[in-house]
């Protein structure tokens, strides 16, 4: 699995602030079909028999797309579902701890919203890193923005994946990109969009190879 996350360039997350839980196979498939690289069940609030319930209605279809699926904050569902990876925040376990959960095969990413944050996310392991949020965003809506600015930086200071993310959407995505960006995690523009499949193909044509 590590090796999807080396080459992956389009991180697509399901948010059940967005999707309804009877839309999440639907969703999924959808987001696959368009080409997303990675995909994550972030369901905020839900129980964990819940989450891993979805988790496992969503697998068959990332399994078929060869997409990895990552689990946002819940380890112990990550670790029984086995198979998927999993992505904690600043204020969730530590990466050590998901990694003694999980095995040392498994993806953990981390979200980090500084440059301190991402060099120390990487000393601590993780296997990608989560950076922003670039814009204000409803899907994060207390996080203060931090801009474009220190993309080029992240990028000079740690040698696994950056994927910037916050506002991410089709129109911004040239001077993101321009900033230094190589991979992007894009939630409520493909979540909200009339036509998913091709939101996401539009956004995946202009990321680079
Ligand atoms: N972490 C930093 S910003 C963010 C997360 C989970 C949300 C990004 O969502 P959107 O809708 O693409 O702005
Ligand atoms: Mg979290």
């Amino acid at each position: 699995m590590k090796d999807r996350i080396l080459l992956a360039r389009l991180y697509g997350i399901v948010d059940l602030g967005y999707t309804c839980p009877t839309q999440v196979v639907e969703m999924t498939r959808a987001l696959c079909e368009g080409g997303v690289d990675i995909l994550q069940l972030r369901a905020k609030g839900l129980p964990p028999a819940e989450v891993e319930r979805l988790a496992r209605k969503m697998l068959p279809v990332t399994h078929d797309h060869d997409v990895p699926l990552i689990i946002n904050d819940h380890i112990p569902v990550a670790a029984t579902l086995g198979g998927v990876g999993v992505h904690v925040g600043q204020d969730d376990d530590s990466v050590a701890r998901a990694r003694a959960a999980l095995g040392l095969d498994a993806v953990v990413g981390k979200s980090t919203h500084s440059l301190e944050q991402a060099a120390a996310a990487r000393m601590e392991g993780a296997d990608y890193i989560g950076f922003g949020p670039l814009y204000a965003t409803g899907t994060k809506p207390d996080y203060t923005p931090i801009g474009l600015g220190g993309i080029a930086a992240v990028h000079g200071m740690v040698d696994v994946p950056v994927f910037c993310i916050g506002g991410v959407n089709l129109p911004r995505l040239p001077e993101i990109l321009a900033a230094g960006a190589r991979r992007v995690v894009v939630v409520s523009a493909f979540l909200m969009a009339a036509d998913v499949r091709s939101e996401v193909m539009r956004v995946k044509a202009m990321l680079p190879g």
